[in-house]
């Protein structure tokens, strides 16, 4: 009370409802007026963005998190009196006609979509220091996440633009940062400008974090080290939705005339691939909210696409974490739980956490509930009276929880793509990464980079050209397969239509070669290499690369992670490229070229 004098008239009405909601231990230890003034006041401009960055404030904060709270304590299941069942959704194959007509409807729609990064996570289980989205997917050009995405949505732009009336038109990209990402996410794309897009075209959110909880009446955690702030933890990437909301960019969207928002997470290298099919399903469909799923096996540690029934009626479409799927089918008549049917895989098609959200119903929902989505909370307790918390503990919210809250009448479906197509995060470090079990994903840096050769091979492929088989190798205890290393610029190739259209005659690819095409007129026509082959072209360059290219290549060299003279980026991936000998060529100029060694 003492110092009360300190602090402004706003401040005095935090510290009333501090006081309110049984939170006196914070100011307790605090010294007489005239001592750590400017510590206090600081501690309340802490409490000031606590409360107005989450929707409801901190009085909801807290009542939700006692309520959850005593849920958790009385080891209530959240799915009592839910029976899951397989939901119906959309199965795509690539290269199949109904792929190919999604892949149309969806580079049409692309001009009135927006795209919203999640990136505020720090990679922690992957053992890298940097922000995930400055890692290079694959080291033949050396290309990072964000150049990747950025140069993704700039493609579709392009792409959309050409088939649609009315002239081009700007593809928005927000990316959610958190205090742990921002700066570094600002530079990356500073001294890089934009990779290309309009400084304009980028908006960047910042999620904040919350306030740490000590014990099960939801009493806030002093920090262990400053005793004039609260302790706070990441919420989750549930945090976009009140994030679009609450900085009014949804509102803008929605006013422009945009269609479509969609989410995806900070290293997929193949998720472009699988957007432009997924946004068609969207449209066709009629979609209000569009999960992209792959193939799951059973048990494997990403979450289900479940149906969801309830007793008194209530019906959703919505992911089911793999922790959770299992125990919860054992407990509703399947006695063998989750477990792969006749195609070898789960019927519960595994969620990759990209979703594509139609804006108009999603605006409205949001209007309702500023954004705020069901939460969860994950106490680790001392012992079995599930009195104390080994340490503090905080609400957590995830952006695939959204259609939670929604009436059983929205329309929530999914689509399911191969996994070779559209997922291959980076999470896992390289020890973890090697205990996955046999013929799991291992969701590694190794795995990441491979999983990009294997699509572009297997893409060549079906577009006609001959391309060899990958041999197995062992790199950072994890066995893959090496695929002929090919890369490409998105502009390049986006859709199975355009790629075909750049491919033709007899071209073939050992598998020793290494190939990197990087403009947008490139095709190859009767091309046989053996070697290595790197051609960029500007755009307006027609160029067409045939013959045959036959030189000693790029080799791959084994590393060893726990090598530390060698940059993070090579170590978790456990090889490098030694470029020995290749065919380079550039064209500067627009017209038309012919290659043909
Ligand atoms: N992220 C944020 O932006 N802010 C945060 O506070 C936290 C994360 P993780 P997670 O794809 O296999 C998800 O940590 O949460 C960003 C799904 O929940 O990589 O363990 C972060 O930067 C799960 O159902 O993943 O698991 C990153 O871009 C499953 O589908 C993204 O959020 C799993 O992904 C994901 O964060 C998966």
């Amino acid at each position: 009370h003492k110092n009360l004098s300190l602090l402004s008239p706003d401040q005095v009405e935090l510290a009333k409802v501090l006081l309110q909601l049984n939170q006196a231990h914070l100011f307790e230890h605090w010294p007489e007026p005239g001592v750590e003034d400017d510590e206090k006041r600081a501690f309340f401009e802490q409490v000031s963005r606590l409360n107005s960055s989450y929707p409801g404030g901190l009085a909801s904060y807290i009542k939700t998190a006692r309520e959850l709270l005593a849920d958790s304590k009385a080891g209530k299941n959240p799915y009592d009196g839910f029976s899951p069942s397989v939901p119906s959704g959309e199965t795509l194959t690539f290269g199949e006609d109904n792929f190919i007509q999604y892949e149309n409807v969806g580079i049409r729609e692309a001009r009135n979509a927006a795209f919203v990064l999640v990136a505020g996570g720090l990679g922690e289980r992957l053992g890298y220091n940097g922000i995930k989205v400055a890692l290079p997917l694959e080291s033949v050009t050396g290309t990072c996440f964000l150049q990747h995405y950025i140069e993704s949505i700039l493609a579709l732009q392009e792409a959309s633009c050409k088939l649609a009336e009315g002239g081009p038109r700007e593809i928005p990209l927000a990316i959610m940062t958190s205090d742990d990402t921002y700066s570094r996410t600002i530079k990356l794309l500073e001294t890089n400008a934009y990779f290309g897009m309009k400084p304009s075209q980028v908006k960047l959110l910042k999620q904040e974090k919350v306030a740490c909880l000590d014990d099960n009446d939801a009493r806030l955690a002093v920090d262990p080290n400053n005793k004039f702030r609260i302790q706070t933890k990441p919420h989750g990437h549930g945090d976009v939705h009140s994030l679009l909301y609450s900085t009014g960019l949804l509102k803008e969207w929605f006013a422009a005339g945009r269609k479509w928002v969609l989410f995806f997470q900070d290293t997929n290298g193949l998720l472009f691939k699988a957007i432009p099919a997924s946004l068609g399903v969207s449209s066709v469909k009629g979609y209000h909210v569009n999960s992209l799923a792959v193939p799951r096996k059973a048990k494997e540690a990403i979450g289900g696409i479940t149906r969801l029934t309830h007793k008194d009626g209530r019906a959703m479409v919505i992911n089911v974490e793999y922790n959770q799927l299992d125990p919860l089918l054992r407990a509703t008549g399947y006695p063998d739980g989750d477990v792969n049917n006749e195609t070898g895989y789960s019927p519960f098609p595994g969620n990759i956490n990209q979703l594509i959200f139609e804006i108009g119903p999603y605006l409205e929902e949001l209007s309702k509930t500023g954004g705020a989505i069901t939460e969860f909370v994950n106490p680790k307790y001392k012992d079995s009276t599930k009195t104390a918390f080994k340490s503090s503990t905080r609400l957590e919210c995830m952006m695939q929880d959204y259609p939670k809250t929604l009436a059983p009448s929205a329309r929530v479906g999914f689509t399911v793509m191969e996994a070779w197509l559209a997922y291959a995060p980076v999470k896992n470090n390289p020890e973890d990464a090697a205990k996955v079990p046999k013929g799991n994903p291992y969701h590694s840096a190794t795995s990441g980079e491979m999983a990009i050769y294997r699509a572009n091979s297997l893409i060549l492929r079906k577009a006609g050209v001959k391309v060899d088989d990958p041999v197995q190798d062992v790199f950072n205890g994890q066995e893959v397969d090496v695929w002929p290393r090919v890369a490409w610029k998105p502009k390049w190739g986006l859709t199975f239509s355009d790629i075909k259209s750049k491919v033709s005659g007899k071209c073939s690819i050992t598998g020793k070669s290494t190939i990197a095409i990087k403009g947008q007129s490139i095709s190859l026509e009767d091309l046989a290499l053996d070697g290595a082959l790197v051609i960029d072209a500007v755009d307006g360059a027609e160029v067409k690369v045939g013959g045959s290219v036959k030189n000693a290549g790029w080799t791959i060299e084994k590393v060893d992670y726990k090598d530390t003279s060698l940059p993070e980026e090579v170590r978790i991936r456990g090889f490098k490229i030694n470029k020995i000998e290749q065919l380079e060529k550039t064209y500067k100029e627009p017209g038309k070229y012919s290659l043909k060694p």
